[in-house]
């Protein structure tokens, strides 16, 4: 395995000066193109992500088609409730958790369990993270992830996807105590699997709060951000960029932005030039194209990305603020990536 050579991607997470904005799309991997639609007309979701060799074929994929700045891992953040012992199923609407914790005797025993369960359970995963790092060019970073401990506990509750998040809400606003105690659980879990993927070499890692934006802001503060502190925290000493995507949160950014993490990553319900303004030159901002504007024309999509470009300041990772969805066309994302690699700052 090389030493990762010199990186934009790193270089900005750090503050460092790099000689073009970095660019990555979160969900670059994915159904969006044919080579991933066709070895997933081989193989089920759950087998790719649980094969080493087609980990790192996957993961790769995207590099071929576009001169990204980084590949992040294949994988998925439901790895971690499956090896806590929920079970996890794929079907046509997407993945589910089979024995989700709303079910008082899964609480039980997921509370009763050891948190370094990911280690052995999840060798898999730090198996494709070599296998990869093998592939993968000496100049190009590896990202590897996990879901934030509350977007993980929301998933765990209910199963999957929820309009009205009932079963988390009940539960938080009736026994908040059982809560922390899943949550903090979560965390060490979490912080266990990051430094597992770390030693296996991945060069920086995000962690997914997807579900930030379902809390109020007190709750989001009392349920997620705390543990996401924590966590950043306990990597301190692993001298790698952390990354904390938040969804649908824009509230309290100079908070969020003393909280350790190198990068964080929002999405396109805030211009960054307003998420700069409180959050000062002392972060790395990443995001925040809408994906729905690779449906655009390669105008749209150049000014689109250039407006952002002009505004997120010096430090700045580019991405989408969501996945890219899996009907965008390839040749969009190409304007895209050309659009960010050809800016010069005024
Ligand atoms: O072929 C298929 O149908 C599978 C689709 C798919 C893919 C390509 C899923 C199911 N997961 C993934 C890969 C994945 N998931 C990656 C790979 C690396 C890359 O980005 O290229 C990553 C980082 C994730 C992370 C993930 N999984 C998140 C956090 C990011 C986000 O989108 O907010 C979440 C919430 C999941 C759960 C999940 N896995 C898959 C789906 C469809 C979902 C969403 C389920 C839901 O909430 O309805």
């Amino acid at each position: 395995m090389d030493k990762l050579k010199n990186s934009s991607l790193v270089d900005t997470a750090w503050g460092r000066k790099s000689t073009h904005v970095p660019v990555w799309l979160m969900r670059q991997a994915g159904r969006y193109l044919p080579a991933y639609r066709k070895v997933r007309e081989k193989y089920d979701f759950l087998t790719m992500i649980h094969e080493p060799e087609l980990v790192a074929e996957i993961t790769l994929q995207p590099l071929r088609e576009f001169p990204l700045d980084a590949a992040i891992l294949f994988s998925d953040i439901l790895v971690i409730p499956e090896a806590a012992g929920t079970g996890l199923g794929f079907s046509e609407s997407g993945p589910y958790l089979e024995k989700p914790l709303k079910v008082q005797e899964n609480m039980k025993g997921f509370l009763e369990m050891p948190p370094d369960v990911v280690k052995e359970r999840l060798d898999y995963v730090y198996r494709g993270i070599r296998h990869t790092k093998d592939a993968l060019n000496a100049d190009v970073p590896l990202i590897g992830f996990a879901g934030s401990p509350f977007t993980l506990f929301v998933y765990m509750m209910e199963g999957s996807s929820s309009k009205t998040w009932s079963s988390v809400k009940t539960m938080m606003y009736h026994n908040p105590a059982m809560v922390h105690a899943a949550l903090d659980k979560i965390t060490d879990m979490v912080t266990i699997y990051l430094r597992e993927k770390i030693q296996a070499g991945v060069d920086a890692v995000q962690i997914f709060d997807s579900w930030a934006g379902i809390l109020s802001v007190p709750a989001y503060f009392e349920f997620s951000w705390v543990y996401m502190e924590k966590i950043i925290r306990n990597l301190e000493k692993e001298n790698i960029p952390v990354f904390a995507f938040l969804r649908n949160f824009h509230s309290n950014l100079d908070k969020i932005a003393q909280s350790g993490a190198n990068v964080i990553s929002l999405d396109w319900g805030i211009d960054l030039k307003d998420a700069r303004s409180v959050m000062g030159e002392r972060i790395t901002l990443q995001g925040n194209l809408d994906p729905g504007i690779l449906y655009g024309s390669a105008s749209e999509i150049s000014l689109s990305a250039t407006h952002i470009l002009q505004n997120a300041g010096e430090r700045h990772i580019f991405n989408l603020g969501h996945g890219i969805y899996p009907d965008t066309p390839v040749d969009a994302v190409k304007v895209l990536v050309d659009t960010v690699h050809h800016f010069t700052r005024s």
